[in-house]
């Protein structure tokens, strides 16, 4: 009997046993300035090409825009008492450019906003929450892309003086600086196809130019660090991308080749650079090869000169990841692509698995063995010293009972740590996406991603606690995940 009692108990506990997060782990939550802030022209905030594209109709869902949003700029103190009630350590935001710089130009200064940005940093120390800063969350100063935006290489030295502003005025209080948030993203979605700011579909050119004036810039901005402010300062400046774990339709060879390609097409083609010194590979012989089949006497996608890679290589202290989905990769013959085009480049068709459960954003699927599989792959491919999950969250509708939130950041929170415990990999980090309900950019506000429902119809933005709030809570301050 007693045997009996002993092995039940064994099994028992084996079975919830807690897996701990290192006593050092950052967790935290996170936004930003465009999506949370408002106050789209107060003070004497410039414009950015969000305010110019959100206020063209039809651009939007519902034609929402961020002109208020949270209404962050006049409640931060609220967001900091928030952060601090749920007990979390960390909260990544970003800065508005055009609010510290109304053109995007060292011309002025305006004093408002970098005050605003002082009292959110003074706010969160006294509160005890590391502040991890992003320079750059996609809202480009208006006359910038006037300029040219993100396909004109001399933004990247706009970029490098508008991130000394931000060292100088900002980086006593900041250890950990993103440069560039998903340069994929604004890639991809704003100069490939066109369905962000700018707004000119540029399919074949623009994605690849656009990865090519951001790295540049994120490299800028990192020897900048480097030369002027780490000794004084001694912070990180790390590169974000986000990176979803890409599986193969099937196990035939062409799958699993696109499956590799897909990986770098998403991933590769905006981190390698910065970690590796130049494009992956298999991305320069593929533009190279549709480029000179369309008659190019030159690669679409633009060459790094041997000077450029040596200033790029290596430009990264840590490795700032977003993860959110998972998706299958089918290879597909280039000539069901439009051409020229990134698709018919990369040639792959992707999908979700009618098994994945799927969220209210019909691109978002809970896959949660994809987070241990991308943070090994990274971890493999870039051997960064640290990772931080800079995002990471679910979006529904908005309700206070959100228990496909909590489900899904449990679970992919689980592989995270396992990552962490079974791996052996350096995560330090843990910034789930978002702290608030916010401004979902071409999907305005019909999704929320937050721990904390905000009420976008009355006028003081009323904050609620939500359930995966007190959950997550309880789960950062055990630093305990039962399985
Ligand atoms: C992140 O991007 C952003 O950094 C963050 O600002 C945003 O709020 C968060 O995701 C949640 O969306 O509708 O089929 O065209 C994540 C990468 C890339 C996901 C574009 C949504 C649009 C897919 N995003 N994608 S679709």
């Amino acid at each position: 009997m007693k045997i009996f009692t002993i092995v039940f108990l064994t099994v028992l506990s084996s079975c919830l046993a807690a897996k701990e997060f290192p006593e050092d782990f950052l967790f935290g939550a996170a936004g930003a300035a465009y999506q949370i802030e408002g106050g789209w022209d107060e003070d004497d905030k410039g414009a950015s090409y969000w305010d110019v594209f959100t206020h063209i109709p039809a651009k939007i869902y519902n034609n929402d825009t961020g002109d208020v949003a949270c209404d962050s700029y006049n409640k931060y103190k609220e967001d900091v008492a928030l952060l601090k009630e749920l007990g979390l350590k960390s909260y990544r935001f970003s800065i508005s450019w055009p609010r510290i710089l109304p053109d995007g130009t060292p011309i002025k200064i305006n004093q408002a906003g970098v005050d605003y940005y002082l009292n959110l940093l003074k706010e969160l120390k006294a509160a005890g929450i590391e502040p991890i800063v992003t320079l750059y969350h996609w809202d480009l100063p208006q006359y910038l892309s006037d300029l040219g935006g993100w396909l004109n290489p001399q933004i990247a030295d706009y970029f490098g003086d508008f991130a000394r502003i931000c060292y100088k005025l900002f980086g006593d209080y900041v250890k950990y600086w993103i440069t560039m948030n998903e340069p994929s993203s604004t890639c991809v979605n704003g100069y490939e196809q066109g369905i962000h700011p700018p707004g000119v579909p540029l399919p074949g050119a623009g994605a690849y130019q656009c990865a090519y004036v951001q790295v540049l810039a994120h490299a800028k901005a990192w020897h900048i660090y480097d030369d002027e402010f780490r000794a004084q300062q001694n912070g990180k400046v790390g590169l974000n991308n986000v990176c979803n774990w890409l599986y193969p339709k099937s196990n035939s060879t062409e799958d699993l080749a696109a499956q590799d390609r897909a990986m770098e097409f998403t991933c590769g083609l905006y981190v390698n650079p910065v970690w590796n010194g130049n494009w992956p590979q298999v991305i320069i012989d593929r533009v190279n090869y549709t480029s000179q089949k369309q008659g190019y006497s030159f690669s679409r996608l633009p060459e790094f000169t041997p000077v450029e890679i040596d200033y790029i290589n290596g430009t990264s202290d840590f490795f700032a990841l977003n993860i959110y989905t998972s998706y299958l990769i089918e290879n597909v013959a280039e000539e069901a692509f439009p051409t020229p085009s990134l698709d018919q480049d990369a040639a792959y068709n992707i999908s979700g698995d009618p098994s994945w459960t799927q969220s209210d954003a019909a691109w978002l699927y809970s896959v949660p063995d994809g987070a241990r599989k991308v943070i090994n792959y990274v971890n493999e491919k870039y051997k960064p010293s640290e990772i931080i999950i800079t995002e990471n969250g679910w979006a529904d509708l908005g309700q206070l009972a959100d228990q496909g939130r909590i489900s899904y950041l449990k679970d992919y929170l689980s592989n995270i740590l396992d990552a962490i415990l079974e791996d052996g990999i350096n995560v330090t980090g843990y910034t789930t996406w978002s702290l608030l309900d916010n401004f979902e950019w071409t999907d305005g506000y019909l999704y929320k991603f937050g721990l904390v429902q905000v009420d976008f119809n009355s006028a003081n933005r009323t904050r609620t606690i939500k359930d995966s709030a007190r959950w997550y809570q309880n789960i950062t301050s055990t630093r305990q995940l039962f399985d």
